[in-house]
């Protein structure tokens, strides 16, 4: 299989999230797709290419053109105040607040977010446009023929909706993909998101569109990020109205909940006789991940992919979560070999 990847995720390297109570660590950091990128090269499991350059146009149609502009300039409005650290929101407008963006800095990134746990910093806008394009590359390669692909995108995307960021997420790669294949041609295309976390900002992309199907099996928002949506009655609205399927479950669910969950999932998907299969590979499903509660286990990845290759679908990987960082390599490789040895 095929791997796209681009080392400007390095430039995106956060000091902190707000975790606990305390600015902590960031999870997701560069060795995470270092180590991804190192266990694809020892698996031989086939050449790793650059991205092309596809420009903003396939990004706007996702996301909406001010938010786009402003994540290219918030690093520069930040600085402009005197500051050197990472850009971080510190409040949102809630219910019965005005939706408008303000004029300073400190209000367009409350505007423009959803959480305080995904700085910006000085090379965040250049990481993610390269993400971008390792998303649309694997799409290209998907039009042109190839029967799967892995988009090792970093930072991840699945958070991201069309005007805020969040999550660890500012371009939604995965939906960019799934709408450049639509651009491209495609009429009917399926994402799959396995990530352990929900992913609203995809679902939220789609949710009135039956063009653009959206499969989620995540930890139930009742007890778990993003909290605010993700729940099993979210259906889709209007066209989209049953094109839209959650699979929550508690935390600590067992493997073999898990793949029924799965099971549900690839039969839906199957029913709708997409032309293409976007997947948002997250594996913070894994036992040991040091912020999930699920218990998939290194083997089972290999059966994960194995289901997903059945479908027997032209499929994209995009790179999603995961945190256990001595583990996130294996895991994600066992998945692309399990899909490629249906293929094969
Ligand atoms: C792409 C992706 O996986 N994004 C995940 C974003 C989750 N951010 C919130 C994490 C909160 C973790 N709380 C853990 C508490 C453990 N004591
Ligand atoms: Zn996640």
């Amino acid at each position: 299989m095929l791997t796209i990847y681009s080392d400007d995720h390095r430039l995106h390297h956060g000091q902190g999230e707000l975790n606990n109570g305390q600015l902590q660590p960031c999870v997701e950091f560069p060795a995470r797709a270092d180590n991804v990128l190192a266990a694809v090269r020892e698996a031989q499991l086939g050449e790793v290419i650059a991205p092309d350059d596809f420009g903003l146009d396939p990004v706007r149609r996702v996301h909406s053109p001010r938010f786009v502009e402003f994540l290219e300039q918030a690093w520069g409005l930040w600085t402009a105040e005197g500051r050197s650290c990472d850009a971080l929101p510190l409040n949102w407008p809630v219910r019965g607040m005005r939706q408008i963006e303000p004029d300073y800095i400190d209000g367009k990134l409350g505007y423009f977010s959803f959480d305080a746990g995904t700085p910006i910093t000085a090379g965040t806008w250049t990481a993610i446009t390269a993400g971008a394009n390792v998303a649309l590359t694997g799409a290209a390669k998907l039009l042109d023929g190839e029967r799967d692909a892995f988009s090792l995108c970093r930072p991840p995307g699945h958070h991201a909706a069309a005007d805020y960021y969040g999550g660890y997420c500012f371009f939604n790669n995965a939906a960019i993909a799934a709408q450049y294949l639509r651009d491209q041609g495609a009429s009917r295309v399926a994402i799959l998101d396995v990530d352990y976390h929900h992913g609203n900002g995809t679902q939220s992309i789609f949710y009135d569109r039956d063009d653009v199907m959206f499969v989620s099996i995540h930890a139930d928002p009742r007890q778990e990020y993003p909290y605010f949506l993700g729940r099993a009655d979210e259906i889709g609205d209007g066209p989209g109205a049953g094109y839209n399927l959650n699979l929550p479950l508690p935390w600590q669910s067992s493997a073999d909940d898990w793949f029924a969950a799965l099971a549900t999932g690839l039969q839906r998907i199957s029913g709708y006789a997409p032309d293409y299969l976007v997947v948002s590979l997250g594996v913070d499903t894994f036992i040991d991940d040091p912020i999930s509660q699920f218990r998939l286990k290194t083997d089972d990845y290999l059966e994960v992919g194995k289901r997903i290759g059945e479908l027997g679908l032209p499929t994209l990987f995009v790179m999603e979560g995961g945190y256990a960082v001595a583990n996130i390599g294996g895991n994600v490789v066992n998945v692309l070999r399990g899909a490629a040895a249906q293929k094969a």
